[in-house]
């Protein structure tokens, strides 16, 4: 195994790997910014996948010690897995309503339209899939913000440890975390995968771990 990785961590990132999650290759990010991986949420489609996924995020929003009244998943990568996150919660003995939105409502100019348990006024913790420049979670906080409710911590998949912008050298997580005043906590970062797929030693992935590197230090 990899000692400086948690069980759920490497559940985590095993999982994805498995699945097809995280793949290699040349990928444009949202940001703009060329990747040599990518980190693809919606390919988590088996049941067992999504069980594990959610486990492993209940773990780390345990171990965080956050406290929320309500669980929150941006559309719509983030509906299945605040989903995962509530049932795992309640297995873990921790019972918490779910919530989300419709992206649709945006067009028209409502706001954003929320499904599931009130927000107003609730301490809401945000589950999103991967953080790279943090716009898509400052993007869902203003959401629930608009919806009155309290931004009570953020949890991400994979944090990707990347800086906010090409002109700007704070970390995303950090960024984010300032600028919304709550903590931003995650499953696994770029540094947790490098560190599983070097002990992996499986040639097929070691053959990336350089572009991996370089593009740690170019946006890192
Ligand atoms: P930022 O908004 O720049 O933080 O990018 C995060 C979002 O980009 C995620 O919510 C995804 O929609 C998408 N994304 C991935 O899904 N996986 C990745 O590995 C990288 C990105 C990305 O485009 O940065």
């Amino acid at each position: 195994g990899s000692p400086s990785l948690a069980p759920h961590q490497l559940s985590f990132l095993r999982t994805a790997i498995a699945e097809g999650v995280l793949r290699f290759g040349s990928f444009t990010l949202k940001s703009g910014r060329s990747s040599p991986y990518f980190f693809n949420a919606g390919r988590f489609v088996r049941g067992s996948a999504v069980a594990a996924v959610g486990a492993a995020y209940a773990r780390a929003v345990i171990d965080s010690g956050l406290e929320f009244d309500v669980v929150f998943g941006p559309a719509y990568k983030g509906i299945p897995l605040a989903t995962a996150v509530g049932m795992s919660l309640a297995a873990a003995g921790a019972d918490t309503a779910v919530a989300y939105n419709r992206k649709e409502a945006k067009d028209h100019g409502e706001g954003g339209l929320l499904v599931g348990a009130d927000v107003a006024g609730k301490r809401v913790l945000l589950v999103d899939d991967v953080m790279s420049s943090g716009k898509a979670v400052l993007e869902a906080a203003e959401v629930l913000s608009a919806a009155g409710a309290t931004l009570a911590g953020v949890v991400v998949g994979l944090d990707r440890q990347e800086r906010r912008s090409a002109t700007d050298a704070r970390p995303s997580t950090a960024f984010v975390a300032e600028e919304l005043g709550i903590r931003v906590v995650s499953v696994a970062r770029l540094d947790d995968l490098i560190t599983l797929l070097e002990a992996a030693a499986d040639p097929a992935t070691a053959e990336h771990l350089p572009a991996m590197a370089a593009y740690r230090d170019e946006w890192g």
